[in-house]
């Protein structure tokens, strides 16, 4: 995390992932430094003090002589967390002791102060401990987000989302894809009627979107080729999962002249080059998840690159798999959570499952004509992608046919007239496109090991959470 490209600000000079990272260069000199006083040992003449900023550690060394008496006592007094500016010359901290044959650390530096500003005193008591192992209710934890991101584990976890939104996103950029910016506030439901949120916009109705869909399609349609966002997405779903929220991150790609193959192999590509750039760039962080996993004795996470092609399950050989593991399941029924355990049995990592029957995906997907199909020409280019248990995306072939999407629309028992804005744009020349959406809390659990989607969503909203 340490960044050699972090510019000096009026508050300090540099980070203490610098004075890390660069101190052999440092030594000597004279620098300033900030951060959350994390731990501070030492009475009378001396005083150690480990200092913590969002980058690293650094030991800070306060001795009589070298600032005042009162400077000093003030720091060996300052509650924890309190956050201090210290100037002083970056020096060697002195090595551990090694047993004989046991390989040595690289060096550490540290910062022999000279100056001192405490800049804002903590209160106390904290309401959660920052490096306390002790396990903390979830709630406790979001109730106190701020001091909850301070600890390094938590602090890897938004790390690494926003290295999956940096990746993929730079991934999508590559194979020609635009970042665009659908509106929020919508009239027509996307999703289904059932889930929406209603708002009051000035006279009339409006809700708040469920999904970028309807206009990523008609930025498709209107020739851009290949758009991707990156937004909110806003479900009134009750659901009180640990895999649902009621406002998600939703990340969505549309591509022209394509089918779900092809948006399935564009989806493959991009986690593939998630997992390898985090596996290459990112040790630190996935260190840092599991140097507190090991004091919840839970598991080491391991991020193994997933080889593409990912492995493909169509829905009916699903539902034969489900089947023969003695489930009470037939064609045109729904995958449930616990059916879904049975195929993460075969594949525990990531792996489609295309081709659903018609009546169980959203009417925009491609009605596909296969009289050979169980559902008699039901069959749709609608797959989902899992990782394990877990439903990590929706996507497909879209219907580009506007008077079978007009029919689509009556058979879900939507009024095809609330929809003229998005009709009207297949009337005059549509590609044949197809895209998908991605939930990126469900992503960054799939790569932190994390157990609840509310770990990986700064401050989440569900049915009984509303702030912070
Ligand atoms: P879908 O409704 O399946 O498809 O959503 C896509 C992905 O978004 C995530 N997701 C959620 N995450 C947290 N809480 C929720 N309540 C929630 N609902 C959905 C899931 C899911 O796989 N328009 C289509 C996508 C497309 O076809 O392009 C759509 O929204 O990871």
């Amino acid at each position: 995390m340490a960044d050699s490209t972090l510019y000096p600000t009026a508050y300090r000079t540099h980070s203490l992932g610098q004075i890390q990272t660069q101190g052999v260069d440092l030594l000597d000199k004279e620098v300033t430094i900030c951060g959350y006083a994390q731990a501070i040992r030492g009475k009378g003449k001396i005083c150690f003090l480990d200092l913590r900023d969002g980058t690293g550690l650094c030991q800070v060394f306060l001795k009589q002589g070298l600032v005042d008496d009162d400077v000093l006592s003030s720091v060996q007094n300052a509650s924890r967390e309190s956050t201090i500016q210290f100037t002083g010359t970056v020096a060697q901290k002195r090595a551990p002791k090694v047993a004989e044959g046991e390989p040595v650390p690289p060096p550490e530096y540290e910062v022999v102060a000279t100056g001192v500003n405490i800049l804002s005193l903590a209160a106390t008591p904290l309401p959660l401990g920052v490096t306390d192992t002790v396990h903390v209710e979830l709630d406790t934890r979001l109730d106190n987000r701020f001091l909850d991101l301070r600890r390094t584990h938590v602090n890897a976890i938004f790390n690494l989302r926003a290295k999956i939104l940096q990746y993929g996103r730079e991934h999508l950029i590559n194979e020609g894809f635009k970042e665009i910016n659908s509106p929020k506030i919508i009239a027509a439901a996307a999703e289904g009627g059932t889930n929406l949120f209603p708002m009051k916009y000035f006279e009339r109705d409006a809700y708040l979107s469920q999904s970028p869909q309807l206009y990523k399609q008609l930025a498709i349609l209107g020739g851009l080729e290949r758009v991707f966002e990156i937004g909110p997405a806003f479900r009134a779903e009750n659901h009180d999962t640990y895999r649902h929220l009621n406002e998600f991150v939703s990340f969505d790609i549309e591509m022209a002249w394509a089918n779900d193959e092809d948006v399935m192999a564009v989806q493959e590509r991009m986690i593939n080059h998630i997992w390898s750039s985090v596996a290459a760039n990112d040790g630190k962080e996935i260190e840092a998840i599991n140097v507190y996993r090991r004091t919840q004795e839970m598991d080491d996470i391991v991020v193994e690159v997933p080889s593409i092609p990912f492995p493909r399950v169509e829905y009916s050989d699903a539902i034969e798999m489900i089947a023969a593991a003695g489930q009470d399941i037939t064609w045109g029924d729904d995958i449930e959570a616990h059916h879904a355990d049975i195929i993460a049995e075969h594949h525990s990592g990531f792996h489609f499952i295309p081709r659903w029957p018609m009546p169980m995906k959203p009417f925009y997907i491609y009605h596909e004509k296969d009289e050979t199909s169980p559902s008699g020409g039901q069959l749709s280019r609608g797959f989902d992608l899992n990782y394990g248990r877990d439903e990590m995306t929706s996507g497909g072939q879209r219907e580009h046919r506007a008077d079978v999407l007009t029919q689509n629309l009556i058979d879900v028992n939507l009024d095809p007239a609330d929809f003229d804005f998005y009709i009207d744009g297949f009337r005059f020349g549509a590609p044949p496109h197809a895209g998908w959406g991605l939930g990126v809390a469900r992503l960054t659990m799939a790569l932190t090991g994390s157990r609840n989607v509310r770990e990986t969503v700064l401050f989440p909203r569900d049915r009984k959470r509303c702030t912070p």
